[in-house]
Order: structure tokens, then sequence, then C-alpha cells
């Protein structure tokens, strides 16, 4: 196949891939339907995918990975800044030169037997100010299929490389070469110890190796556009962040746009296509994990999602929890380590029934039986879905420009403490929030003995290209550039719980709490008060048809300062870990919310 670019550096990267990598074939990816088609039909073929029933999942099919390849892999996943001081105590650093000497020899030779594909991907809306060119190299089908839904594949990308003659280069490999003759296997993959995710982010570089799962193999998500891609923004002046990004659109029609950030395990996916129960008012998704924000030429902040596609957690997607998303995946999807029912389609855990027919193939291929009481799907388990398919998609959400972003909010998972909702009172105090975003530790860091706070700041910890410190100093950075026109801040806790009852309702009804941060940007409401921030007024987050009894809300909106203290002095001990990189205004915050606390 004749090389569709004419662009230089690409074709001398590709071509010192090659070299080292030695595959079978070099095949260069359109992105086309006919080119998705084909790679299923070879993949059902070989055993590596299941066609899913065409009546009840038209056009989707089922993956198992290998059972040690369930996740991202974040203790190998590495930061090679030239300086280790740059890489900061978030990441883990090896020499640049160092790790490529190791990873060239584990790429010599690592695609014999197989196809080497070349992915040409946008990150966003082809053409877009905010989105990146990017080319993937790797040598999985599954991979290519993923990128498919993920991102932008398109020659387009080659044209836009051809007039910029600039592209990440994003290497990947399952790391598993086949002899002569030698019989694939369903996932092929490497041991853990010759698995690396590495980032170079003076080179914006990536070089995968050994995973063919998620977050380590489609090299656009976490590796691109958020480690390498936060390397840049703090570098060129804008923002790549773990953040959802939703329309709030009021009963006159006024749009508000919100990116919000919170740890896994808080529904972020599920707040993203939420359905509001405020009456009239709507929510539509524009993305649910990803925000590259830039400065627009009004001064205010302009988001777009990089991806095309969700990644999502499959078992607890239920009609109940989230059904936009079940509806996303309800055509042409990847599903992958779910369990595929009798009659091919699929299921998982908490997905709102029983498994149909009482059993199927679980993920790891095996026979299996509900009522055995082993989980069928693993905990990781995905759906890759269409963001186009999904029902509350924003009809502009691939707008070039991005949509201005009036509110950020971050939360964490606190069974006490931390109120449902509070305010910053400026924007530095919302970045304080931010950095010292935590959850209470987990049943199994608690049996580990690991009692304090867990924090994530701007729920980045693993996703942080260069030093937290910096990134932290870059908020404030990018605060005193926005000026007025920055985005309000809020902290938001759906969590607080009275034994084993939570005492807000969650889901839907968070609308309620994100109503009342929208008509604070209007200024339609006033706030009280509080040492921890601006906190609602009685009456003004509406509770009309909730029966929420009072002792619940007065707990809700509680503010303890002593209990609230215990927190900043968990802040302190955490944040002490960026010694002086740490941004003297985190300092000021500490100290002024001290000082609130104790008066
Ligand atoms: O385990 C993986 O590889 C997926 S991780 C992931 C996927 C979608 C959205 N967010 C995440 C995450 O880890 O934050
Ligand atoms: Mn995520």
């Amino acid at each position: 196949m004749s090389a569709p670019t004419t662009n230089q550096k690409l074709l001398d990267w590709v071509a010192e891939i090659a070299e080292m990598t030695t595959p079978d074939q070099i095949v260069w990816c359109d992105g086309s339907k006919e080119e998705y088609d084909r790679l299923m039909a070879e993949m059902v073929e070989s055993g590596a995918a299941i066609k899913l029933n065409e009546e009840k999942r038209p056009n989707s099919y089922a993956f198992n990975s290998d059972p040690s390849d369930v996740a991202r892999v974040e203790n190998r996943t590495y930061i090679a800044s030239v300086k280790e001081e740059d890489a900061g105590p978030t990441n883990n650093w090896i020499d640049p030169e160092e790790l490529k000497e190791t990873m060239r020899g584990l790429y010599k030779g690592c695609m014999k037997g197989r196809t080497m594909y070349i992915i040409p991907f946008s990150m966003g809306p082809v053409g877009s100010t905010i989105a990146k060119n990017a080319i993937e190299i790797t040598d999985s089908a599954y991979v290519v299929t993923n990128m498919h839904i993920m991102t932008r594949v398109t020659p387009e990308v080659l044209r836009l490389i051809e007039k910029e003659d600039f592209f990440i280069p994003c290497l990947h490999s399952v790391g598993a070469p086949l002899e002569e003759g030698q019989k694939d296997v369903r996932w092929p993959c490497a041991p853990i110890e010759k698995k690396y995710i590495a980032h170079f982010p003076e080179e914006n570089l990536i070089w995968s190796f050994g995973s063919g799962y998620g977050g380590n193999a489609l090299l656009g998500k976490k590796c691109l556009a958020l480690r390498i891609a936060s390397a840049m923004a703090g570098r060129e002046g804008w923002m790549a962040e773990h953040m959802l990004i939703l329309r709030f659109t009021n009963p006159e029609g006024k749009q508000f746009h919100i990116a919000a950030a919170f740890p896994s395990a808080c529904g972020k996916t599920n707040l993203a296509m939420l359905q509001s129960t405020v009456p009239g008012w709507k929510v539509e998704t524009i993305g649910d994990d990803i925000a590259w924000m830039k400065p627009g030429e009004d001064g205010r902040l302009y988001a777009i999602n990089p991806e095309a596609g969700f990644f999502g957690v499959a078992p607890g997607t239920s009609e109940a929890s989230n059904p936009m998303a079940l509806a996303a995946c309800s055509k042409d999807t990847i599903f992958t380590n779910v369990v595929v029912t009798e009659d091919n389609d699929v299921w998982w855990e908490d997905m709102g029934y029983d498994c149909p027919g009482g059993g199927g193939t679980d993920w790891k291929n095996n026979p299996w039986k509900q009522a055995d009481g082993e989980k069928g799907a693993h905990p990781n388990s995905r759906f890759t879905a269409a963001a186009a398919n999904c029902p509350v998609v924003c009809p502009d959400w691939e707008d070039p420009a991005g949509v201005p972003i009036d509110i950020f909010v971050f939360g964490g998972k606190r069974t006490s403490v931390m109120p449902l909702v509070h305010e910053a009172f400026d924007f530095e105090q919302g970045v304080y929030m931010g950095a010292t975003a935590s959850s209470e530790p987990t049943a199994a860091a608690l049996d580990l003995g690991n009692v304090s706070l867990r924090f994530d700041p701007f729920a980045m910890t693993p996703f942080i290209g260069y030093h937290a410190g910096d990134y932290m100093q870059h908020w404030f950075d990018m605060g005193e550039k926005l000026g007025d026109k920055a985005p309000r801040v809020f902290y938001v806790n759906w969590f607080q719980k009275d034994g084993k009852k939570f005492l807000w309702p969650g889901f839907g009804d968070n609308s309620r709490v994100l109503k009342w941060m929208c008509d604070r940007v209007e200024g339609k409401v006033e706030a009280r008060e509080t040492p921890i921030g601006l906190m609602p007024i009685d009456g003004d987050l509406t509770l009309d048809g909730l029966d929420i009894p009072a002792e619940d809300w007065e707990k809700l909106m509680k503010v303890d300062n002593e209990a609230f203290l215990n927190t900043v002095e968990d802040a302190k001990a955490y944040l002490a870990k960026f010694g002086d990189k740490l941004p003297a205004k985190m300092n000021e915050q500490l100290k002024k919310l001290e000082a609130r606390l104790k008066a």
C-alpha cells in the first residue's frame, strides 16, 4: 500500500517504526465504515470478537480481554521528562533515554506476524483551533475499531498534518509477536513486567507497550488528551482537564455550560447525561470525560470535548442510573468484558434486570450462570459507544468553537463533613477547592490502615503530565488571565449518609443543585456566607416533590467547623509533598480557610 501522505516527518517516523517493529504488512487507516466492517469481520473470523444479535444489538460486537489485561496500569505508567523534578511526586519517572532504550528492546520485532495500522486521528472536531492532530501506530485491530468510535479517524487529518507539519506521534503494540505458523490468541498482550505506558512530555510523544486495554492502548484518551495535553496546555496557556461538559438550559431557553471533575466511581457519565427533575430545565451532553478549554476572543473560556465517543463502565449502567448511556450503546457498540447472553446480547451486573436465560458466557469466556453467584462481567467492563448515538447529545456538540464555560464543579465522595454544595468566594478559592478535592478511603484502603482522606486534585492525579505543583499554579494563572470572565466554582458532595441511607437522592435530582448554581450565576439568588464558602439560603435550592426530612436537610447543609478543620489538616499533610512547588496562593488559601473556621 502506498503512503497517502507527502509529509516527510510522518513518512520518516512510520519508516523508523516499521524498521524497528518489523510488521508483516502496513495498513494506512481511513476511518471508513468499510474499514471498520472489514476489521470486525476479520476479528469475528479469528475468534477475537463475537458478533452480537443483529436484531437486539445492531452492528455491535463483544470482546473478552486476557484476565491479566483489564484496566489502566498506573504502576506501569511513566512521565519521562528530562528532569525528574518536572514529573513531580504524583508520577512515576524514568530517565527518557533509559526508558527509550528499554522500550526499543521490547519493540524490536514486536509486530512480527502482525499488521501495523497507521491511524490518522483528530482529538476534537477536525480543524478546530482547540483540536490536535495525531497518528497512532498500533498492531491491534481492536484498537483501530475502538479509535474509529472514540476519535475522528479521517484522511483529512493527513491533509492538516501536511499543512501544519505537526502531529502527535503515538506508538502502541500489544507486545506479542507471532512466530511463523504460530496461532494467535484471542487477546494478545505482554506480562505486567513488560507493560509500559510511557509519555515524553517535552517531545509530545507517547510509547505504549504490552497492553491492549482501554486507556493503555486507545492512546488518544488518557495518554494524549490528558497527560500530553495537560503538559502542552501548561506551556501554551490553555487547559486539558478530566471533566465532563454539559449544557443546562432553563425554561426561557438560556443556556449554561458546566464542566465538572469527579474522581472515578462518582457518577461522572451519569451526571453528563442526567435527566433533569426540575420542570422545564434540560440537560444535554457535550462530553463525559475530558474537556479542552481555551480563552476565546471575548475573554471567556471555551470548551470542546476532544473525544467522539464514550468508553463507559458497563456494570451499574441501567434504565434507572443512566438511560441515555444505555440508549447510546443500543447499537454500533463495542463491548469489552461483559456477559454475552444465550441469545447473543449483552448483560452486566446492576443492569436493572436478571440475566435473560439465567446465564451465558462470562468475561473470561467461560459458560456462566447468574445463580452461581460469581460476577459475570468484569467490574471494569466497558462499552465503546458513539457520542452521536446518545439521545441527549447537544445538537452542536461538535461546534469547533466550543461552548463558553459558566461553571466549574468539583466533588468527591464523603459520607459526612462535606455539605451538598458550596460555592467559592472567588476563583482562587475555587482552585483551592479543586486542588484539595478528596474522598474517604475505600474499605480496602482502610484495611491497609490508610485512614486519612484520599486527595485527588482536580480528579487529575493519574493524568497530570508534569509536576502537580506547577499544574496547580497553572490553574491560578488561568484564573488571572480570565479575570472576571472566569467560570464560577462550586464543590458538591452527593454522598452524605446517615448509617446506610444516602441523605440526598442523587441521579436526576442533582439537577436541583445545578439549577441553584445557574441561579447564582444569573444573580437570581443570594447566598449565605459560611467559613468554607457560599451556601444556599433555605428555599432557594428547590426541594419540591422530594421527601427529605428537615433533619436530613440540616445535615446536608451543615458546616461543622471542628470536623472541617480535620479536613484542612489532612490537606496540609497531603500538600506538603509538593514542597516548594506548592503555589504560594495555595498556602494563602489554607491560612484563610483555617482562620475562617477558627473565628
Ligand atoms: O481502565 C481503563 O482503561 C479505562 S479508564 C477510564 C475510561 C473512561 C473514562 N475514564 C477513565 C478513567 O480512568 O478516568
Ligand atoms: Mn476518566
